[in-house]
């Protein structure tokens, strides 16, 4: 195994050096995969399949690698050095995954792109292989509402996308100094902001467990040891280069090196949409100016899970419908019907406490940044006006 790591940083590190040499490897890459695989590489890919066919798990993963697509990409590797069984680790040994998919690097959207496509269509409601993520578009930022003006039914507001620097790897390939220089990167940015977005970095290194902890309960960081994650090789140095960045109202976050290179948030209590989502755009726009992100011209930008490809965007709303959750099927089937996603208020893979639901867009891919965020805006609405409409 020592030797697939060495190799893979062989690579990664030449990668780093020379990233056009990434390109003229893209078309080697994207026909046969780069590199033979290792014995022991393959068993273990043998092994994961017969355990993943053989077992009931729903995932998409276990869906779409059937016996044929298995057998087309298995000897596949891409120029990081990266192989299937990094795409697919996670979901083997998570038989429960919803999805249990993950892009150890950029090009795998591509190299394995028989498995990735067939996930990604189906995830995203529909974006076929032949289908393109639309340009960047946010739209009028004065365009999003005030979805509960009377604060009946909305507790707080959430709009935040994933990005990928373009000139790192993803997670599994990633070397510790890979984190620690990515932090300060992206540091040095975050800096740079002011006005309503100034704030201050907080590294997770060092964090006493108090404030670590009073940061997740109020929403604002992320939790550790999600086990869908670590199986996916992305807590590796752990809490090295990971960390939080919180403006002065707490109102717009940064996350660094979590799940992905960063995830962009603006959050506020209530239901004003409007501005969250306006401080949302600025941040994006002003870190953009001074950092590159991985943006395929098909895939949109690039992230590690293949649910946030595309936009990024998850816009949520936590939200009390007491009616509505008396039979969370219903409110599940009426979130369906909106396309939007229903989560537990501690966010993905928790339940729900004191009956307040997390609840938001699902697809992030296929349309725009304005047509994402107002998918999700008219589906709240809806679900609020389905919830006034039930008798009592
Ligand atoms: P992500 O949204 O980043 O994909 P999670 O679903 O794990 O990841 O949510 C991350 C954190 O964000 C959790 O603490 C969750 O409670 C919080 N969160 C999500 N939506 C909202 C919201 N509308 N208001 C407040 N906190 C939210
Ligand atoms: N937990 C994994 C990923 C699902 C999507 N959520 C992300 N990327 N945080 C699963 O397959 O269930």
């Amino acid at each position: 195994m020592i030797f697939k790591y060495l190799t893979k940083l062989k690579v990664n590190q030449n990668l780093l050096l020379n990233p056009g040499m990434a390109k003229t490897c893209k078309k080697c890459v994207e026909t046969c995969g780069v590199g033979k695989l290792e014995p022991s590489v393959l068993k273990e890919l043998n092994e994961a399949f017969e355990k993943l066919s053989t077992s009931d798990s729903k995932s998409l993963l276990k869906k779409y690698l059937t016996a044929d697509v298995f057998k087309s990409i298995v000897n596949k590797k891409t120029s990081f050095g990266s192989t299937l069984l990094d795409c697919i680790q996670s979901g083997v040994a998570n038989l429960d995954s919803s999805v249990g998919l993950y892009a150890p690097d950029t090009e795998a959207y591509n190299v394995f792109a028989e498995l990735f496509n067939p996930v990604i269509e189906e995830y995203h409601l529909n974006f076929t292989k032949d289908d393109s993520q639309p340009p960047v578009n946010f739209g009028n930022t004065n365009c999003m509402a005030d979805l509960d003006p009377k604060g009946t039914f909305i507790v707080s507001t959430r709009v935040r996308c994933g990005r990928s620097l373009a000139k790192y790897p993803l997670n599994p390939c990633m070397t510790e100094e890979h984190y620690i220089k990515l932090e300060e990167e992206v540091k040095c940015a975050l800096g740079n902001l002011t006005g309503e977005l100034g704030g201050d970095y907080l590294p997770l290194k060092g964090m006493s467990k108090i404030t670590q902890k009073k940061l997740i309960d109020d929403h604002f960081l992320f939790a550790e040891g999600d086990r869908f994650l670590q199986a996916a090789k992305a807590s590796r140095f752990w809490p090295t280069g990971r960390g939080i960045f919180l403006n002065d109202a707490k109102t717009f976050v940064v996350w660094v090196n979590e799940e992905d290179h960063m995830r962009i948030i603006s959050l506020q209590k209530g239901g004003d949409l409007g501005q969250v989502y306006k401080r949302f755009v600025k941040g994006v726009e002003e870190l953009g100016s001074q950092l590159t992100f991985a943006r395929d011209e098909r895939l949109g930008y690039l992230t590690f899970c293949p649910t946030n490809i595309g936009t990024g965007i998850r816009a949520s709303v936590h939200i009390k419908v007491p009616k509505l959750a008396a039979d969370e099927s219903v409110l599940h089937a009426v979130a369906k019907k909106y396309n939007l996603q229903v989560r537990g208020t501690g966010g993905e893979h928790t339940s729900a406490q004191d009956g307040v639901y997390d609840i938001s867009n699902k697809r992030r891919l296929g349309l725009s940044e304005y047509d994402v965020v107002r998918e999700m805006q008219d589906g709240i609405m809806e679900i609020i006006k389905e919830e006034k409409s039930k008798s009592d």
